[in-house]
C-alpha cells in the first residue's frame, strides 16, 4: 500500500500537519519526459565515460568533445516537456509551502510553473565564462566550443565531478531541508554527494521522508515511506489526495 492511498491516521496526521514540503528530485524525474538517466541499465554513464566529459580536466582536455556532448543534451532538453510529475510537484503549492531542490540541469520543474526551485547542479541552458564574470541564458549556441568577447572558451553552467555546488544554492537547500516537514524524494538514486545528504539533515530533524522510485536505492531501507512507482504515476494521486484532505481543514 502506497502512502496516501489509504489515508491510515499515522499518514493523514503527517500530511495535515505539514506547513512546508521541500521535494529532491533527480534525473528519473524527468525520465518520463524522454530525458535519459544516468545510472541503471539505460543511463547516460551506460555509455559515457563520466570522467572523461563531466570534469573539469575532461573539459580542459577536450572542449569540443564536451561541448558537443552537452550541446546535444541541452536540444534534447530544450525540446522536453514537463510530465505530470512536474506539474504535480508545481500543484502542491496551491496547499502547502514547497521548495524543490532538485540536481537536475533542463528547468522542467521551473517551466511546469514550481516557484521556488533551487538548481543544486547548475542550468544547461545556461553559459559561463571560463575566465572573466560572463554569464548567459541564451539558448543558441553559435560555434563549439562557444567563445566569450574576453577570447576565452564558455562552459556549461553546470556542476561537474569534483566542482563545488554554488554555495548560496547549498546554503538554502540545507536549510530548506532542516526545516521542512516532508521531504518527497524523487528519481534520485542519492548516489552523488553532497546532494545526498539532504533526506539525513531532515531526517535529522524530524520531518517525513517519502522516496518514489521504481528501483530501490541506497538510503531505501532508512527512507519512512518508500514508494516504488513512477514520478509521473504517483504524484498526481497524491497532490489529489492531499488537496482533498487540506481543504477540509
Ligand atoms: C525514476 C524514474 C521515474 C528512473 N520516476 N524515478 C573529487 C573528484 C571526483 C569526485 C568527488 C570529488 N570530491 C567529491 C567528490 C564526490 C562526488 C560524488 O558524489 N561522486 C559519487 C558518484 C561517488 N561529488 C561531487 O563531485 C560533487 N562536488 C563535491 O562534492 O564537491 C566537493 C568540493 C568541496 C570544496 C571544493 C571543491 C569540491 C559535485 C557533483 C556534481 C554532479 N554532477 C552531475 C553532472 C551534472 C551535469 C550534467 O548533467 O551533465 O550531476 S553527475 C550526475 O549525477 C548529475 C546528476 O544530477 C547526479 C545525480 O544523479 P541522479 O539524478 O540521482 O540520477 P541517477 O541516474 O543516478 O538516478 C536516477 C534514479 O531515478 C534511479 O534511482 C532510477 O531508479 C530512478 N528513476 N525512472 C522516478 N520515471
Ligand atoms: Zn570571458
Amino acid at each position: 500500500m502506497k502512502f496516501g492511498e489509504q489515508l491510515k491516521s499515522e499518514e493523514l496526521e503527517v500530511m495535515r500537519r505539514a506547513q512546508n514540503i521541500v521535494f529532491v528530485t533527480g534525473a528519473g524525474m524527468s525520465q518520463e519526459s524522454g530525458i535519459p538517466t544516468f545510472r541503471g541499465n539505460d543511463g547516460l554513464w551506460r555509455n559515457y565515460d563520466p570522467m572523461k566529459l563531466a570534469t573539469i580536466d575532461a573539459f580542459w582536455n577536450d572542449p569540443k568533445l564536451v561541448w558537443e556532448w552537452y550541446n546535444e543534451r541541452r536540444q534534447g532538453m530544450l525540446v522536453a516537456k514537463p510530465n505530470a510529475g512536474h506539474y504535480a510537484v508545481a500543484k502542491f503549492e496551491e496547499y502547502v509551502d514547497v521548495t524543490v531542490l532538485t540536481q537536475n540541469i533542463d528547468g522542467l520543474h521551473q517551466r511546469a510553473k514550481s516557484s521556488h526551485v533551487l538548481e543544486l547542479h547548475g542550468n544547461i541552458i545556461r553559459t559561463r565564462c571560463t575566465e572573466c564574470d560572463f554569464a548567459d541564458k541564451q539558448a543558441k549556441i553559435s560555434s563549439i566550443p562557444p567563445m566569450c568577447k574576453c577570447g576565452a572558451i564558455l562552459r556549461p553552467d553546470v556542476v561537474w565531478f569534483g566542482e563545488e555546488l554554488p554555495q548560496d544554492v547549498w546554503q538554502d537547500a540545507m536549510i530548506s531541508a532542516c526545516k521542512c516537514d516532508i521531504m518527497i524524494v524523487v528519481g534520485t538514486s542519492l548516489a552523488v554527494s553532497p546532494a545526498n545528504m539532504l533526506p539525513i539533515y531532515a531526517q535529522q530533524n524530524g520531518a517525513t521522508i517519502i522516496e518514489v522510485n521504481p528501483e530501490e536505492t541506497a538510503m531505501s531501507e532508512d527512507i519512512d515511506y518508500t514508494i516504488r512507482d513512477t514520478a509521473a504515476s504517483y504524484l498526481p494521486g497524491l497532490v489529489d489526495t492531499f488537496g482533498k484532505l487540506r481543504s477540509r481543514f
